[in-house]
């Protein structure tokens, strides 16, 4: 899953072309896929308004939609509504359906695919509640919670996301990397979003995010070993050789 961040700080002025052509190019390195999302999830981020959100991903979504299958990365039912109406084909909410009650019934009625990541707050104060008795089994629990909630409403496709960054500290999210298998033993497909986050950044000397992608490579071959549906990425290039110098090698 190649990722398009349609934000001012991934795109100058968050220019229209730019980001379609950057989507363009992640298809060309091997992406199956290319998530759109306009909002920052940053730690300590604010939140952006809904009409911000929506001039931002709409567009993008529209003009990848027929040459690529599009995602969009949004916790509002009304962004996913549009995206959907635009061409998106799944629903990427890194709340797991907790920032708006409207999203599960919703993404039910439309009958996409959903990925619910593990969730505890929005970016504000999400580094907060990165507090664990035990991380993986916390995040398993409160991440089937979510499925329970997304199958009692009706959706039928679920892939979760153990939410790498969110409300957790590096030690945790190393630890969840070294777990996968507890979080794909619960029987859904598994998305593992590691690219470029600040816990590499932690373990490479504090080397800025444009250097971390070859360390993101290395949690994709972790990810692919530990049978992760997919990987959101950055740099799909590193990320697709890795897949298959993974298979290739028999480990799946
Ligand atoms: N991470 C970010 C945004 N969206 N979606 C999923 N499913 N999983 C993630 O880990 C995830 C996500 C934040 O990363 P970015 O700001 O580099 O896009």
């Amino acid at each position: 899953m190649g990722i398009v961040n349609v934000t001012p700080d991934s795109f100058s002025d968050a220019h229209l072309s730019d980001a379609v052509e950057h989507g363009r190019r992640l298809l060309d390195d091997g992406a199956d896929l290319i998530d759109v999302g306009g909002e920052s999830t940053r730690p300590g981020a604010t939140r952006v308004p809904e009409h911000e959100e929506l001039a931002r991903v709409l567009p993008v979504v529209e003009a990848l939609a027929g040459e690529v299958v599009v995602s969009v990365d949004t916790t509002r039912a009304t962004v996913a509504e549009a995206a959907v109406a635009a061409g998106a084909r799944m629903v990427n909410d890194v709340s797991g359906g907790l920032a708006d009650e409207a999203m599960l019934p919703l993404v039910a009625s439309l009958g996409v695919p959903y990925v619910a990541m593990h969730w505890r707050a929005h970016s504000a104060e999400m580094q907060s509640r990165a507090v664990y008795d035990d991380v993986v089994a916390e995040v398993c629990e409160e991440l089937t919670e979510r499925r329970d909630a997304a199958l009692a409403v009706g959706v039928q496709r679920l892939v979760l996301d153990p939410g790498l960054g969110f409300a957790k500290t590096g030690d945790h999210n190393w630890t969840l990397l070294q777990h996968l298998d507890v979080l794909t033993a619960l029987g859904h497909p598994v998305l593992v979003g590691a690219s470029r986050k600040a816990f590499l950044g932690g373990l490479l000397d504090g080397r800025p995010p444009a250097g971390r992608d070859a360390a993101t490579a290395a949690v994709t071959v972790l990810a692919a070993q530990a049978g992760a549906w997919a990987v959101r990425v950055h740099d799909v290039a590193g990320s697709a050789d890795a897949v298959r110098v993974v298979a290739r090698a028999g480990a799946r």
